[in-house]
């Protein structure tokens, strides 16, 4: 089997997200032998300041370089599914950012494809790989606090508070109909299967948007970016997808989850919160103290459980690195994932167990969303459908070839 160090990749998008894959995907000894960004000049403006890889002229060309075994996805969502298709059809690997494309169709069409080629497929859901949720899921799957019955929190920010605030987010033709849904909560409700093991089956939901006129700059913004990048002339534009949401989720067994998402939470900058309650005990993770796991007992004092790879559950312990009391952070989650993804990438095909979040993943929270855009517009529960099976209109997309 190949080590990760003889692989090579290429990431397309060189924005915020796009240059933490390149940081990981280096970390771990993998050669990133080129970028995509929207041109050659600005890559390489780009690259004086953090140390990015030789831009291609285009995508096509990336595509095109036999050297590249795995192409990472990080460009606007609207182009996910066209790149991640073409990718797999040139016999490349794929990690694909969240949310892995702006309708289920779109994903639906996409998993089927990618089972077809028989090549590595994941999604980019990297909060799962914070060593703490390793650890939490680890006590939940082992029955520490016994029956899963509620799962609580959200996911809050504050980088599209203002109306001076921009993003190609913002925009439903590159972000898709649901923002902070689609951006931030598809986090959140993967982490609630992935803690509990448990699938969403029904949802209701209701969505907000308090900002309804932004101001547009002339070019383009990186998520988080500062007022002072954002200079010069702009474009009023009204807004049609959600600043925040509320959404209660029905789980299979009976167990019930609620959240709370929103982009314009001042001071919360990239706060990931989740508490999972149980017949006996409960665990609470905050993404603004991600190296401790809160233990709630009753009859007994409650726990802070500081990370520690010597003392943690089997099977979570293998996803850190550094020693306890030596902080893990953000950056640190994608280099985990992509060390489970790179396992299966070195065999040359998917695990039949994949230690990862694949596409089918992706798929399953485009289903949510579709559910809870639905219930918003509708103001009832809505079941989470699963479209027909979408091998046959994979069939016919190749026959047409
Ligand atoms: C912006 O909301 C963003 O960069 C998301 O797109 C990421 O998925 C999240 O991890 C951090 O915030």
């Amino acid at each position: 089997m190949r080590r990760p160090e003889g692989i090579r990749a290429a990431v397309v998008g060189t924005g915020f997200i796009g240059v933490v894959h390149v940081d990981a995907l280096r970390r771990l000894g993998v050669e990133v032998v080129g970028v995509v960004g929207s041109s050659p000049e600005r890559v390489r403006e780009k690259a004086r300041i953090v140390p990015l890889p030789e831009p291609y002229d285009s995508f096509a060309a990336m595509l095109a370089d036999p050297r590249v075994d795995v192409v990472h996805i990080a460009s606007p969502n609207h182009v996910h599914a066209e790149q991640a298709h073409a990718a797999l059809e040139a016999g490349k690997h794929v990690v694909c950012e969240k949310p892995l494309a702006n309708t289920a169709d779109e994903t639906g069409e996409l998993l089927a494809f990618a089972r077809a080629s028989g090549l590595v497929h994941a999604t980019n859901f990297n909060q799962r790989f914070w060593p703490q949720i390793q650890e939490a899921r680890a006590r939940v799957a082992d029955g520490a606090i016994g029956e899963v019955r509620l799962v609580s929190g959200g996911y809050l920010q504050d980088w599209l508070l203002r109306p001076t605030d921009w993003n190609w987010r913002l925009d439903p033709a590159q972000g898709g109909a649901l923002r902070a849904v689609g951006d931030i909560g598809s986090h959140w409700i993967d982490l609630v299967s992935f803690l509990t093991g448990l699938p969403v089956r029904a949802v209701l939901a209701d969505l907000a948007t308090f900002v309804d006129i932004r101001h547009q700059p002339s070019g383009p913004v990186e998520a988080f970016a500062s007022a002072g990048d954002r200079a010069g002339e702009t474009t009023e534009r009204a807004m049609e997808s959600e600043d925040a949401a509320g959404v209660l989720l029905r789980l299979a067994g009976g167990a019930l989850a609620v959240c709370v998402l929103s982009q314009v939470s001042a001071g919360r900058k990239n706060l990931l919160n989740i508490e999972v309650d149980g017949s006996h005990g409960a665990l609470a993770w905050v993404a603004e103290r991600n190296e401790e796991l809160w233990l709630g007992h009753r009859g007994k004092p409650n726990e802070m459980l500081l990370r520690d790879p010597s003392i943690a559950s089997p099977g979570a312990g293998a996803q850190t690195l550094m020693p306890a009391g030596h902080a893990e952070g953000f950056a640190d989650t994608f280099r985990d994932l992509y060390r489970a993804v790179y396992v299966d990438v070195a065999a040359g095909h998917p695990s039949e167990e994949p230690g990862y979040p694949t596409f089918a993943d992706g798929h399953e929270q485009a289903l949510i969303g579709e559910a809870v855009a639905q219930s918003a517009r509708e103001g009832r529960w809505v079941e989470v459908g699963h479209a027909e099976p979408l091998d046959a209109r994979v069939r016919v997309r190749q026959s047409r070839k």
